[in-house]
């Protein structure tokens, strides 16, 4: 789309929409259709921490400087005018914080409400990142928990914030911080399954090792998953990893149940569905140890998109996934030696 002139008011507001399209292919049309209340504050939300991630993601940033900016990024929020040209030409939203100065502006527009929603969360999200970028590693599952807290279970709980403050949601929602916290961690955990080969060939992956250490050869790295001789082991520690995730699922159709505004339902549901849909797509598949940008196809995600509307259909959606799950489940029993796995997912799928 056109954008007016720099010298016009309207241009901080248009350059954040070409922003957000440019960024994300999911969130960007969900965002867009939130009511008018929300949609400006969730849109200038996901611009925020879309820069706070590029800083994360940029392994050729000096490790002390990248910190210096995840712990101020929220106070960064406040000075008219900062740009950021730090980043590697490699990084694929750079341009975002080359002019987030425009990010800034539309941020110090909004209300106060909402500005202290996102500032709280930026934050706690950057601190976490910080700490993770300096040292500490996802060994055990609390790490990897903790993890997925500050870069996705943060912004369920910012999110629920925000519609609450903006009395179009149900009040019922201010209490609900901890299936808050797993609507973020469902799709995060799925993401980090998901990018195994392209995390592990920037070396920042993000399974945890008390769990992939029980499936590579003794002394082996996680790397050794990517070995086609090490297929058997491989699907092993992905279907533990996807039983783990699965766990989350009952706490985000609670969640969802609670939604009331039409178009925050479709904004919750819809990556959501792509999750759970992804799951299914990578349960026991050799596909994600052999090529990387693997996806759900277009066309089940259109579906997907337009069954979204109400929880009765979500929830068909799911009880169907859970019943091929666990089909897809039964029928590799005995198949793999080094599979644990198959209980826990027969337990999640009922
Ligand atoms: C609705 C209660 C503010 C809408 C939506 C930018 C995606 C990017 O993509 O591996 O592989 O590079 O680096 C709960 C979104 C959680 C987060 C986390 C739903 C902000 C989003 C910054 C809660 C999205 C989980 C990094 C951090 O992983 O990613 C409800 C809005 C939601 C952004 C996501 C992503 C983390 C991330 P990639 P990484
Ligand atoms: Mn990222
Ligand atoms: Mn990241
Ligand atoms: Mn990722
Ligand atoms: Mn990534």
């Amino acid at each position: 789309d056109s954008v007016p002139p720099r010298s016009s008011s309207d241009y901080n507001r248009a350059m954040c929409y070409y922003f957000l399209n440019f960024t994300s292919r999911s969130f960007a049309r969900v965002i867009q259709e939130l009511d008018a209340e929300l949609r400006h504050p969730v849109c200038i939300f996901y611009l925020v921490l879309r820069g706070l991630d590029t800083v994360e993601d940029d392994m050729t940033l000096p490790l002390d400087r990248k910190v210096e900016v995840l712990r101020s990024f929220w106070q960064i929020l406040e000075k008219r005018g900062w740009t950021f040209t730090e980043n590697g030409p490699q990084e694929k939203d750079r341009v975002l914080l080359v002019d987030f100065d425009v990010v800034i502006e539309e941020f110090l527009g909004l209300k106060e409400k909402y500005r202290e929603v996102i500032a709280d969360i930026t934050k706690r999200m950057g601190a976490g990142m910080a700490d993770f970028v300096s040292g500490k590693k996802v060994v055990t599952l609390d790490d990897y928990n903790l993890y997925t807290h500050y870069v996705a279970g943060l912004v369920g709980l910012g999110l629920t914030g925000l519609f609450v403050a903006s009395g179009l949601e149900n009040p019922k929602l201010e209490n609900q911080d901890k299936i808050a916290n797993e609507m973020g961690l469902f799709l995060q955990k799925v993401n980090i399954l998901k990018d195994f080969l392209t995390d592990v060939k920037e070396g920042r992956l993000f399974w945890p090792q008390a769990v992939w250490e029980l499936y590579v050869p003794k002394g082996a790295g996680v790397e050794a998953l990517a070995k086609p001789e090490n297929l058997d082991r491989a699907l092993a520690c992905l279907n533990h990893l996807c039983a783990d995730a699965l766990d989350l699922v009952p706490s985000c159709l609670d969640y969802m149940s609670l939604l009331k505004n039409q178009s925050v339902f479709q904004f919750a549901a819809i990556p959501q569905l792509m999750a759970i849909a992804t799951i299914h797509h990578f349960f026991n598949n050799p596909l994600l140890f052999q090529q990387s940008g693997n996806k759900i196809r277009r066309g089940l995600a259109v579906k997907l998109i337009e069954q979204s509307t109400d929880i009765e259909s979500v929830k068909r959606i799911y009880y169907n996934y859970a019943l091929s799950i666990n089909d897809k489940n039964g029928r590799r029993v005995g198949t793999n030696p080094y599979d644990e796995s198959f209980l826990r997912v027969s337990l999640a799928c009922s």
